[in-house]
């Protein structure tokens, strides 16, 4: 369907521009009065999106209730989904799915994290997200990525790439292969503390990056949580882990020379500050034992997943370049090796702010 008629069943009339850079769905302005984003969800990777919007609308009411009782406000706190004239929370085009938030006006969204502060804002946002869930019924949740963060899941999906080797890159990366099989043991552990009951199932969002916050452009704090679609019953740590995993990086994740791609103890020290003094009273002791490793192991899974899909022939994540996937695999492995060198002073900083 041309443009203007998706506009149109979500009664706006104007035009769109392209923006964002999300590596799964496709993302426009809607430059109107007021102004919208206009989605179009990856329905390769979504393969129910009626799902994730059921799920994207109770999360924002609830969220939306919880800000009200607290004094904020709601439409620039959380996304509002708009409904197209027939009342429904996404449009079917044929193959296509596409969906409307309102515009949150007058925020920032970073790439990169440079300063201490702007890490600590992310880190008591994504905090706050997690409280402000924890009475959220997680029954009511649809699985919009079935074992999304299940590294052993992961890992065999990633063997399979491998085994099938559908581009034919398999022998260019071997060096990359072995990185990833030395660490295959280490990736039942969350998985296994949560089947144990040492860490608790919680309603997490799972893809934790610094630009799925948007930051208030005056006050630089942290305003809103955006992209909902993986919203599902998680851990807390998979939260921990994968903000670090972008944020704790001397370096953007596709950065191509790697000389320049350092996990930084600052970052870690400023995040793992606002995550506590946000979600401390909900961590269990097994929680704030394995926040160091959860970084390794976000790190470890991201690692995999870009390096699988190089080898699958880039099928999953939008690429801008050759071996964009590469590239990202590689500043992923280079981290986790840096983590693997720094993991004891992280304990040391994590015990540090605990006992303050
Ligand atoms: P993806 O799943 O592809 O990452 P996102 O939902 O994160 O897509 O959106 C991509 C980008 O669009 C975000 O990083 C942010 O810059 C911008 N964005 C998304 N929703 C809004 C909104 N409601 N208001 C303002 N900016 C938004
Ligand atoms: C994708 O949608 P986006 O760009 O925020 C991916 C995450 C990865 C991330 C790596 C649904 O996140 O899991 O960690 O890329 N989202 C999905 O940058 O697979
Ligand atoms: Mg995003």
């Amino acid at each position: 369907m041309e443009l203007k008629k998706i506009l149109n069943s979500f009664n706006i009339v104007d035009n769109a521009e392209s923006y964002g850079n999300g590596h799964i769905n496709d993302t426009y302005l809607i430059k109107c009065t007021p102004n919208y984003i206009l989605q179009r969800i990856n329905t390769k990777i979504f393969k129910k999106p009626d799902e994730v919007m059921d799920n994207i609308e109770a999360v924002t009411k609830h969220l939306s209730v919880k800000i009200k009782d607290e004094g904020g406000d709601p439409n620039r706190e959380t996304l509002t989904v708009i409904n197209t004239i027939d009342g429904k929370n996404f449009l079917q085009d044929g193959e296509d799915s596409y969906r409307v938030y309102k515009f949150i006006e007058d925020t920032v969204c970073y790439e990169q994290a440079d300063t201490d502060e702007l890490l600590y804002n992310a880190a008591f946002t994504y905090g706050k997200f997690l409280n402000m869930l924890a009475d959220f019924p997680a029954d009511k949740l649809n699985e919009t990525i079935v074992d999304f963060h299940n590294t052993p899941v992961r890992v065999k999906n990633f063997e399979k790439s491998v085994s099938e080797n559908l581009s034919g890159r398999a022998d260019e990366v071997k060096e990359e292969i072995e990185f990833a099989r030395a660490r295959e043991h280490e990736a039942g552990i969350i998985v296994d503390a949560i089947k144990s009951g040492e860490v608790p199932l919680k309603v997490t969002h799972n893809d934790t990056k610094l630009n799925n916050v948007l930051f208030d452009a005056k006050t630089n704090k942290g305003l809103c949580v955006i992209d909902l679609d993986t919203v599902m019953p998680g851990s807390a740590l998979y939260d921990f882990g994968d903000a670090l995993r972008f944020s704790g990086s001397t370096a953007a994740e596709d950065e191509p020379d790697l000389s320049n791609v350092e996990f930084s103890l600052e970052k870690f020290r400023a995040y793992t500050q606002g995550f506590i003094d946000s979600a401390r009273d909900s961590l269990t002791e097994k929680e704030i034992e394995l926040l160091p490793f959860s970084i390794k192991l976000m790190t470890y899974e991201c690692g995999i997943r870009f390096l699988g899909d190089h080898i699958d022939g880039d099928t999953y994540f939008k690429i801008h370049r050759e071996n964009h996937n590469l590239d990202r695999c590689r500043t992923q492995f280079k981290l986790v090796a840096d983590i693997e060198k720094k993991y004891d002073e992280m304990m040391k900083i994590v015990k540090e702010i605990i006992s303050k």
